[in-house]
């Protein structure tokens, strides 16, 4: 794991959090367009899309304990060692997660949250929660995401197993009866096998009370009130996956207007996370959803952008607990503008720069102005081994139109920032 901001200095040697003041030191990552988007917590709005989603999939769940309130700041054990990460998963880079500092961390997912949720002596829960990643940027990618995780465990004993059939029986009679096509795999193979400390026939069955519970949900999600019918059903697809803290481990993909479209992980809960909660005895499943994904499906939401957006033509369409077709207000004119430079020469094997630090960049000067960022040249000088780059920048408000002038101004800070911050040199 290596220090990721070569070419940076902090501003200060502490930053404020939520209130809460941390040391900086060469993990620091976390940026000033990220710490705004901390408290806005845009799944416990109400008529906001992602809080409406968050409230049925809790009605569909009504028996789970109900969380959403978790900070998303976390130690780096919570989000990646508790749940049995290697030492050297790439997940843990700078690269791809933001660090406050070495030993404090955003949340980059809400499995973050499932040791200390099983240590409280929940059994069964669902947990929303807004969650951190460096990435691209596009119209479905955004640095920061809302997902839900859901989980539930069992006495590992053959009165709890066979509680567990029976609910298998009652899903899916419930199934068996609606408008859905479900293309499912094995729940076990030498590839994702059942634990070694697990009885195979016990974790088959709570593969399939999770697949049971899973298909259920996505029924009454994107089934008969988006259109599905006996003639057009809905069409769902299991896959066979790979998590560090979970086996077997599985995604969902929902076939909608045209495209699959991944929803979801899942799995057979590691025993090493239920050991590290103390409830050794106890086996289970545990999912997380990417809630973005399925209301841009839903409400016919075409950027991940306007999740964000405080303009009342958005806020203005939605009402609390029930899902409609958003209507576009208008599409206004891109405008790209491309940037070029050197890298400077560094010695062999230090960092880079990363495409995720160009667009973090982007996004600190131009905030939402910006639609995607592609990388349309990169190559090293034969000779001299410098790293020549150039990347487009397509610029777009979703609220109005950009006057030329503005958007020359964004650029210029662009590469002012560029060559402050890396040390640059425009071509
Ligand atoms: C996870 O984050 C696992 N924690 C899920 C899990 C939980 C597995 C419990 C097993 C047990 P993944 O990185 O695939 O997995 O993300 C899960 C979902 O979040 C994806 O299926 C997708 O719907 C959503 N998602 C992931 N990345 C993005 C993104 N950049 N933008 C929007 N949604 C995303
Ligand atoms: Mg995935």
């Amino acid at each position: 794991l290596r220090p990721g901001r070569l070419y940076t200095t902090p501003a200060s040697s502490t930053v404020k959090v939520l209130g809460t003041d941390y040391l900086t030191d060469s993990y620091t990552n976390i940026t000033p367009t990220i710490l705004s988007k901390l408290p806005l917590q845009l799944h416990r709005q109400p008529a906001h899309p992602l809080g409406t989603l968050r409230t049925l999939i809790e009605s569909h769940f009504p028996s789970f304990s109900h969380l959403s309130s978790l900070s998303p700041i976390v130690t780096p054990y919570q989000n990646f060692d508790s749940l049995s990460f290697p030492a050297d998963h790439p997940g843990r880079s700078v690269t791809d997660s933001y660090y406050i500092n070495k030993d404090v961390m955003l949340r980059t997912h809400t499995s973050a949250h499932e040791v200390e949720t099983f240590a409280k002596g929940e059994t069964k829960w669902l947990l929303t929660a807004d969650v951190y990643r460096r990435d691209e940027i596009d119209g479905s990618h955004y640095p920061v995401f809302h997902q839900m995780e859901g989980a539930k465990i069992f006495e590992a004993a053959p009165y709890a197993m066979r509680e567990v059939e029976e609910d298998n029986e009652r899903l899916s009679a419930h199934l068996k009866q609606s408008n859905i096509v479900i293309e499912d795999i094995p729940h076990l193979t030498p590839a994702n096998p059942s634990q070694p400390s697990h009885n195979p026939q016990h974790s088959e069955a709570v593969a399939l009370n999770l697949k049971l519970h899973l298909n259920s949900l996505l029924l009454e999600l994107f089934g008969d009130a988006a259109g599905a019918t006996k003639e057009d059903p809905l069409k769902v697809r299991w896959i066979e996956a790979y998590f560090p803290f979970t086996s077997p481990s599985y995604e969902v993909e929902v076939f909608f207007r045209g495209k699959w479209l991944e929803i979801l992980g899942c799995g057979v809960v590691l025993q090493g996370t239920l050991d590290r909660a103390n409830v050794p005895n106890k086996l289970g499943w545990a999912f997380g959803l990417g809630l973005e994904r399925i209301a841009m499906i839903l409400y016919s939401i075409p950027d991940i952008r306007l999740f964000w957006s405080s303009d009342k033509r958005f806020l203005s369409q939605f009402t609390p607990g029930r899902i409609s077709t958003f209507k576009p207000y208008s599409k206004y004119p891109p405008c790209h503008k491309d940037v070029s430079f050197w890298l400077p020469s560094r010695p062999d094997g230090e960092a880079k720069m990363h495409d995720n630090d160009f667009c973090d960049l982007v996004r600190d000067v131009a905030g939402d102005l910006v639609e995607d960022v592609k990388v349309i040249d990169r190559f090293t000088h034969p000779k001299t081994k410098r790293d020549s780059l150039c990347y487009r920048i397509n610029y777009r408000s979703m609220d109005r139109s950009l006057s030329n002038a503005e958007v020359n101004d964004i650029q210029d800070q662009v590469v002012s920032h560029l060559k402050d911050r890396f040390g640059v040199e425009i071509r």
